[in-house]
């Protein structure tokens, strides 16, 4: 049985090689991309077995991503072919100075949008011991949203973690007040969530992460982490509150991925049964070390370079 199980949509992704606005950019070297896929290498990469729930076109993008899925050793059970669908790719450009880089979509009507909950009854949740979601995957389709929704209720019903990192996409969604609901909606669902501050603040209309963290616990999480950037994150649960202190990165290369790795961090330090606060730290970590790589997954470590990571708070694997 897996230890995680996560579901979402895995893209192409396209990095450009030169500087300037994208449609200016002849070259591109091709990656890998989607927030879930993302934390579902990471903890691989850490020693976990993860289970990714998703559908990919019968196309070289697909073939692609299937062969990348594979060598990171993920499950691959649950990532059907869908032979009438294309595979979904991004653009991303080479941002200056820290800056978020500028991101072109080619998704609509994907394969992985074309997800129902089919494809979550044979998927082992109750079996798991955590479940990841993130708000991408229900603003992709309706299909898509009542699978999230099925698998979180299910793995509640099981009495199974479920870790939500809120991820907000506003071009995906249809309206605001649609993303804020459906995203609180799962948030609710939920035992860990993990906004950034400028969305938690959107999410919840509170200013202060703590009024964000109350929030969230009021309405039945258990652990909430409110990722700050450069001054790291602030934690609370119902025994402990605070501040995990970030990280200086000396050069930014791409921040794509960054939140990703914080879930990294965080999961799997919460696996291990570190306390909240050693868990934060873990996170912070992980994020600022991929901020440091241009691909989204290049810079999530292995339990070696974990080790050799500056504050990164080790516990020993469950
Ligand atoms: O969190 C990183 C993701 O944003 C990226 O890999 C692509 O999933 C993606 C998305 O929908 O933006």
């Amino acid at each position: 049985n897996p230890d995680v199980v996560t579901m979402g949509e895995a893209m192409a992704l396209l990095i450009a090689r030169q500087a300037g606005p994208l449609a200016g950019v002849g070259e591109f070297q091709r990656a890998t991309a989607g927030a879930e896929l993302n934390v579902a290498v990471g903890l691989s990469r850490l020693g976990y077995r993860v289970a990714y729930v998703s559908r990919l076109g019968d196309d070289s993008l697909g073939h692609g991503l299937r062969a990348f899925m594979a060598a990171q050793g993920l499950d691959l059970g649950y990532v059907r072919t869908d032979p009438s669908n294309p595979t979904g790719f991004m653009f991303k450009a080479m941002a200056g100075d820290g800056a978020d880089p500028e991101i072109e979509y080619f998704r609509r009507g994907s394969a992985a949008s074309h997800m129902t909950p089919s494809d979550g009854h044979d998927v082992p949740v109750a079996e798991a011991r955590l479940l990841h979601l993130t708000g991408i995957a229900p603003a992709l389709s309706a299909g898509c949203r009542e699978l999230a929704f099925q698998l979180a209720e299910q793995a509640r019903a099981a009495g199974r973690l479920v870790s939500f990192d809120p991820n907000l996409r506003p071009r995906l969604w249809r309206t605001q007040a649609d993303m804020i609901d459906t995203v609180n909606a799962l948030a609710g669902l939920s035992d860990v969530v993990m906004p950034g501050l400028a969305e938690g603040r959107l999410l919840t209309g509170y200013a202060h992460a703590a009024d964000i963290a109350e929030f969230y616990l009021a309405r039945g999480a258990r652990q909430v982490v409110v990722k700050l950037g450069p001054q790291g994150a602030y934690f609370a649960n119902a025994l402990s509150s605070g501040v995990a202190p970030g990280h200086v990165v000396s050069e930014v290369i791409d921040t794509v991925g960054a939140g990703d790795g914080f879930a990294v961090g965080v999961i799997s330090a919460l696996l291990e049964g570190l306390p909240l606060d050693g868990a934060a730290a873990r996170g912070n970590a992980i994020g600022a070390r991929v901020l440091q790589f241009r691909g989204d997954c290049d810079g999530l470590p292995d339990r070696r370079e974990l080790a050799r990571m500056p504050g990164a708070i080790l516990g020993a694997m469950a």
